[in-house]
């Protein structure tokens, strides 16, 4: 035998013989090493509400075996951070961040300028242009540097663009140009440079107008430098994805360099108006093969770009896709008792 096989030989045994002690010590253990976190190549998120967090034994369970990422899906916005001019309230954020770190999970900063969450006080300031600009500083600042160290990575702007590719009319565009965007992120940057730094919104995932302008804006912001590190696609869809776009659409980020979060997904079974329910079992079917679909082409995105996959919450009941309609979207891979629907085996298998 040669000695790079021989080599290789006593290194199966060593390993063989190591995963055997593991197995026969605690074989808890291995059962547990089967969450989704242990059986993808990228980190595997869900975004977590505080209440169910500190009340519900199962939801805390599930966080803690399958996934290694979470996002706060409401606790560091602006309106619950920052609820009045002089007010920063940040005890559910920071419970949620001690959890994460006692558990060791990557926590992902959601969002630091979401124009649809701007609270009252925001929205009925008054002041000049660079009072606006002191008023978005001084709020990126004091957050990023709060979670400084804790929260490696931030939603820096959320939904800025129209589907047909124009800038939204937000109070910030009014106020302060376009040029805002780009400073949302040197401001960030400046208060912790470690963080890295996502433009996240829905929609463009499909390769439209919506697509081509961000990336046009994306490269412009690569160009000049500005700390910008990757892209979240929220990917809130359905059964009637069109996948071949959102292939697309991966591709062309891709390109880009940058790395590329699917950072809010959930798959709702709702059927269109007028179209004819499915049976149960029929949606569950089509839901998982959709999951499986998302999470095989993301396998196709160079390792060093998947920033990762974020479910947007853990069990159906926890979904705002529910909110008004109880049940009827289910779009998460755990059903209403928090059990693994077809969805979640899909996943598991996904690019085997
Ligand atoms: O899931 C979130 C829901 O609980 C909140 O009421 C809502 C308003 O803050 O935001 C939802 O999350 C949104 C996310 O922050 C940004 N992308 C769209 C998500 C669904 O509306």
């Amino acid at each position: 035998m040669k000695y790079p096989a021989l080599i290789s030989t006593l290194l199966w045994i060593i390993l063989s013989l190591d995963a055997m002690a593991i197995t026969n010590k605690n074989p808890v253990c291995m059962a547990a090493d089967t969450g989704l976190k242990y059986r993808l190549g990228f980190p595997v998120g869900a975004a977590i509400k505080i209440r169910p967090l500190l009340n519900n034994n199962r939801y805390r369970a599930i966080l803690i075996r399958e996934f290694n990422s979470i996002t706060a899906e409401n606790a560091m916005k602006f309106k619950a951070l920052h609820p009045s001019a002089t007010i920063f309230n940040w005890s559910d954020a920071d419970q949620l961040v001690d959890f994460a770190v006692k558990h060791q999970l990557r926590i992902h900063g959601h969002a630091l300028n979401w124009p649809k969450n701007n609270p009252k006080w925001v929205m009925e300031f008054q002041g000049d242009s660079v009072a606006w600009e002191q008023l978005l500083q001084k709020h990126i600042q004091t957050v990023v540097s709060h979670f400084k160290g804790k929260v490696s990575s931030w939603d820096v702007v959320n939904e800025a663009f129209n589907d047909n590719g124009t800038l939204r009319k937000t109070i910030w565009l009014q106020k302060l140009g376009p040029d805002y965007l780009a400073r949302c992120f040197v401001y960030a940057h400046e208060a912790d440079p470690a963080a890295l730094l996502f433009y996240n919104d829905y929609g463009q995932e499909y390769n439209g107008k919506k697509m081509k302008a961000i990336l046009k804006w994306l490269g412009g912001l690569q160009r000049e430098h500005i700390p910008i590190h990757g892209l979240g696609f929220q990917l809130h869809t359905s059964l009637r994805i069109p996948i071949p776009e959102l292939q697309k659409s991966i591709q062309a980020v891709v390109r880009t360099g940058l790395l590329l979060h699917l950072s809010e997904l959930d798959v709702s079974v709702r059927s269109k108006k007028g179209e004819p329910l499915l049976t149960a079992a029929a949606s569950a079917t089509q839901q998982a093969a959709i999951y499986r679909q998302i999470f095989t082409i993301y396998q196709t995105v160079p390792a060093r770009q998947r920033f990762g996959i974020t479910l947007w919450g853990i069990g159906d009941q926890d979904s705002y896709r529910n909110a008004k309609d109880a049940d009827a979207d289910a779009p998460l891979l755990f059903d209403h008792n928090y059990q693994p629907k077809p969805a979640y085996k899909a996943v598991q298998t996904s690019g085997q």
